[in-house]
C-alpha cells in the first residue's frame, strides 16, 4: 500500500476512475442511444409536466413555466444497465425538490411517464434530496431527441434505465409498482454498485 493514498480523501469526484465505475461497468466516451421505440417529438406548445396520483392538489407547469423555474448545472457518472458508464456528464434542469416543493402526499413511490408510454418506478425518496433533475439541456446545448429532449429524468446514482426520456410527469404511487422494463424483469430499484440489473440481483 502506498504511505499517500488518493482515495483517502477529498470528494468523490477525486476518486481514481476505477473507484468511480460500478463492478462489470467499462467506460465509453461516446454517448450510446438505447431507446424502446420510436422517438417522440412533442409540439412544446403543448407540453406540459405534472405531478399527479398521490397528491392533495396535481401540478402542472407549461414548457415555459418549466423553463422559468431555477435551473441546476449537475456533473454526474452514469451507468447503464447494458454495461457502458460514461464519467463526468453535464446537465442543466430543474431540481425534483424544486417540483415537488409545497406537494403533501403520503406516497412513498414515483412512476415516471413519458410521451410514447414508456414508464419507470422509483422511490419518491430517490428523487429527492438534490438527487434527480428534469433536464433539458446536455454539455451546453439543449437536449438532443434521441436522448430525451426536450426534457428527460435524470436520477444519476440509478441505472440510466430509470432516466426516463422525454419525461412528461410524476406519478406518486402507495405501492411500488413495475414499470416498462421492470416488468420485463430488469431491477425494481436499479443500484449500479450493487449490480441491481434483474430482478432477483
Ligand atoms: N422514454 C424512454 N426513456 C428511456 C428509455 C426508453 O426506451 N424510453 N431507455 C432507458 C435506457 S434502458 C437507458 S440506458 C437510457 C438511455 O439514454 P440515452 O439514449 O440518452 O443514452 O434511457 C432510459 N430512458
Ligand atoms: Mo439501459
Amino acid at each position: 500500500m502506498s504511505f499517500i493514498s488518493r482515495g483517502f480523501k477529498g470528494r468523490p469526484r477525486d476518486k481514481p476512475r476505477d473507484a468511480r465505475v460500478p463492478p462489470g461497468q467499462y467506460v465509453v466516451h461516446d454517448f450510446p442511444v438505447l431507446s424502446a421505440g420510436p422517438t417522440p417529438h412533442p409540439s412544446l406548445d403543448a407540453w406540459t409536466f405534472s405531478i399527479e396520483g398521490e397528491v392533495d392538489t396535481a401540478k402542472r407547469w407549461t414548457w415555459a413555466e418549466l423553463r422559468a423555474l431555477p435551473s441546476e448545472t449537475v456533473t454526474r457518472d452514469i451507468h447503464c444497465v447494458t454495461k457502458w458508464s460514461k464519467l463526468d456528464t453535464t446537465w442543466e434542469g430543474v431540481s425534483v425538490d424544486t417540483l415537488l416543493d409545497g406537494v403533501e402526499t403520503a406516497a412513498d413511490y414515483v412512476m415516471a411517464f413519458c410521451d410514447g408510454g414508456y414508464t419507470t418506478n422509483l422511490p419518491l425518496e430517490d428523487l429527492t434530496g438534490g438527487k434527480a433533475w428534469i433536464a433539458y439541456a446536455y454539455d451546453g446545448k439543449p437536449l438532443e431527441s434521441q436522448h430525451g429532449g426536450p426534457a428527460r429524468l435524470l436520477v444519476p446514482h440509478l441505472y440510466f434505465w430509470k432516466s426516463a426520456k422525454w419525461v412528461r410527469g410524476l406519478r406518486l404511487m402507495n405501492e411500488d409498482t413495475p414499470g416498462f422494463w421492470e416488468t420485463y424483469g430488469y431491477h425494481m430499484y436499479g443500484d449500479p454498485w450493487l449490480e441491481q440489473r434483474y430482478s432477483g440481483d
